[in-house]
């Protein structure tokens, strides 16, 4: 009985001690909510909290989100506000709003909505309406200090991103994390193929509101089974899918419509207009994040290009949005990367970065790049990104699974592409609303199938640091019209490595071949994203790929492994292997099983640190 009693005492002071540890935002901030009307009259739904202590100026730190500003009802608050509990504990206006289109605000949602450079009078756009927004903020907020900063992740952080366009005065800083650049690069298309893990959350993005609601008004499909390889692979062509989203689902339409990069999407990019820009912009990213890689990298990268602001970037070992969870030990499915590591982004970057830009408080010193190495776990700082002391070196994808520093063209490494039995991409069973672990799984599952090619170096005898982009140089051929491409980076762990805490029960770190990096590319495409070609059978044709750019350690005792693959399932759909005008229209008749081969002057690029 003493026990219990024990027991119950220290889970009292537990409790106690985790509210007192919560900080209460109620006690701390009044909170009101207004409608901002636009320029063209329509009105956004805008939450803002004000510190209650008014003996002193603040910056405002707004995010514009899809996601819902909720709370609603000036009454209910939200337990942490802004982008950290630092910068909420120092004191700011934080500032929520629900972008055109979504829950409270009025109008109509389109889809990473276009920016429009030459906007007419009362033409609107992302950018207009954070124009609007800021404009109306500073001048009927209480005790603003007049600097406006913006931050958000994924579809946030891209908002964040286009606020730099707005153009308004008062917008000092910006932080895009992890926001997508463009929707045929990041989350839904990876170089030209359809992202079927994203399937489920085409819900979320699809059906229009009525009206101004705090209800969510999309229903999530029930496939009725928590196996999505299974599933997938029964629904046979993606036509079959219709029967779960029908006509009234506007963003499976679009999807279904435009399965080339053409003017749809293109006009949705933001990448190219991330130019001429004057907020300081701090972009955040994770590199294992599955959703929004693209991004964050093409939008720095265009910004130092096109840009004379301040403009820094950080990579952490992160999955999607892991810098802003407070958790000690940072880890990504069972690989473990290091503690505290996003308590430290948020002290000594994210909350030094606003203090310094829209508070003048304090240095903001950080590096042009702060990159970290996941393989010798610890952060490098570099003065610009890809580092210049980066070599491209090629290795080839030789004869016997080796990597060779010759080509050989006369080697041919041949695999039958079974449509009917695709390489899953991971070895979990699940349904997801977008895919994240397998971005450092064990990929010995691939290895061991006779249609995954590997290639790998002997036992590295010293480290081998890749910091950059890499490319994949493919010679390859098949006997049917089209063909997907997948190319892994894989390093592979030595017999004695020890289990992380985080590891599966049925995986060891003995031998663990852990995914540094993967990239999908539909063949169709290799010329241009716009014009899709078919493949002549039998004919030896270039494949030339772009593949996300990783800062790495290969460490003495690794080795380097490379996999190649036609398929990935069901993270892509399944290429039909006989070309079709629109994967999304074909039927059963056209998926066909048919043998691939990789020629021996096919390469990989590594950016390798001398
Ligand atoms: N970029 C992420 C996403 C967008 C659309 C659908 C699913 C995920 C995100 O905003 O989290």
């Amino acid at each position: 009985m003493k026990y219990l009693k024990f027991g119950f005492i220290l889970f009292l002071l537990c409790s106690v001690s985790s509210v007192m540890a919560q900080y209460d935002v109620k006690a701390n901030y009044d909170k009101q909510e207004v409608d901002i009307k636009m320029r063209d009259g329509l009105k956004l739904h805008t939450t803002i909290y004000t510190p209650k202590d008014t003996s002193k100026s603040y910056p405002i730190l707004m995010q514009r989100t899809p996601y819902s500003s909720r709370p609603y009802g000036e009454n209910q608050y939200r337990k942490q506000i802004g982008p950290n509990k630092f910068l909420m504990e120092q004191g700011n206006i934080i500032v929520y709003q629900d972008v055109r289109g979504r829950w409270m605000s009025e109008g109509k949602y389109d889809n990473m909505r276009g920016f429009i450079p030459k906007k007419k009078r009362k033409e609107t756009d992302e950018a207009s309406d954070t124009y609007d927004t800021i404009d109306w903020l500073v001048k009927n907020v209480d005790n603003t200090n007049g600097n406006v900063g913006t931050w958000g992740i994924s579809y946030p952080g891209h908002y964040a991103a286009m606020s730099v366009l707005s153009d308004h005065p008062a917008l000092k800083a910006a932080s895009p994390q992890a926001p997508i650049g463009d929707f045929y690069f990041d989350d839904f298309h990876h170089n030209g193929a359809y992202l079927l893990s994203y399937w489920v959350a085409t819900a979320v993005f699809g059906y229009d509101k009525e009206g101004p609601t705090t209800e969510s008004w999309y229903p999530i499909p029930d496939i009725g089974t928590k196996d999505a390889y299974q599933f997938f692979l029964d629904i046979g062509p993606l036509s079959n899918l219709d029967k779960y989203y029908g006509e009234d689902n506007v963003f499976w339409q679009q999807l279904k419509d435009h399965p080339d990069y053409d003017e749809f999407w293109q006009e949705r990019g933001l990448v190219q207009h991330m130019k001429d820009v004057k907020p300081a912009v701090l972009t955040v990213g994770g590199l294992f994040d599955a959703e929004d890689l693209y991004g964050p990298f093409e939008i720095y990268k265009s910004l130092e290009e096109n840009s004379d602001n301040f403009n820094a970037v950080v990579f952490g070992p992160w999955s999607h949005g892991d810098w802003a969870r407070l958790r000690e030990r940072q880890a990504v499915g069972n690989m473990y990367f290091g503690d505290d590591l996003s308590e430290n982004f948020q002290v000594n970057y994210e909350t030094k970065f606003f203090n310094h830009f829209l508070k003048d408080e304090g240095e903001f010193n950080a590096a042009e790049a702060t990159m970290y190495d996941t393989g010798a776990m610890q952060w490098d700082e570099y003065e610009m990104w890809p580092p210049e002391n980066a070599i491209a070196t090629d290795f080839y994808l030789g004869d016997n699974q080796n990597l060779s520093k010759e080509a050989n063209p006369s080697f041919e490494n041949k695999f039958v592409s079974d449509i009917n039995k695709p390489v899953p991409f991971t070895e979990d069973i699940k349904v997801t609303f977008t895919p994240r672990k397998f971005m450092t799984d064990d990929q010995r599952f691939a290895a061991r199938r006779p249609d995954v090619m590997v290639y790998e170096t002997e036992v590295l005898e010293e480290d081998m640091k890749l910091s950059g982009e890499i490319l994949a140089a493919l010679e390859v051929a098949t006997t049917g019209t089209a063909s997907d491409w997948i190319v892994k980076i894989i390093d592979v762990y030595p017999a004695d490595a020890e289990d992380s805490e985080e590891m599966q029960d049925h995986l060891k770190m003995s031998n663990y071949h852990m995914m540094v990096r993967s990239e999908v590319f539909r063949g169709r495409y290799r010329e241009s994203f716009s014009e899709p070609k078919p493949f002549v059978p039998n004919q030896k044709t270039s494949v030339d790929f772009q593949i996300q750019d990783v800062n790495h350690t290969f460490k003495k005792g690794h080795k380097l492994h490379i996999q190649v693959q036609s398929t990935m399932f069901p993270y892509i759909d399944r290429n039909p292997q006989k070309y079709v005008d629109n994967i999304f229209e074909a039927t059963e008749d056209d998926f066909e099983t048919h043998t691939h081969t990789i020629y021996g002057d096919s390469k990989i690029v590594l950016p390798v640190v001398k």
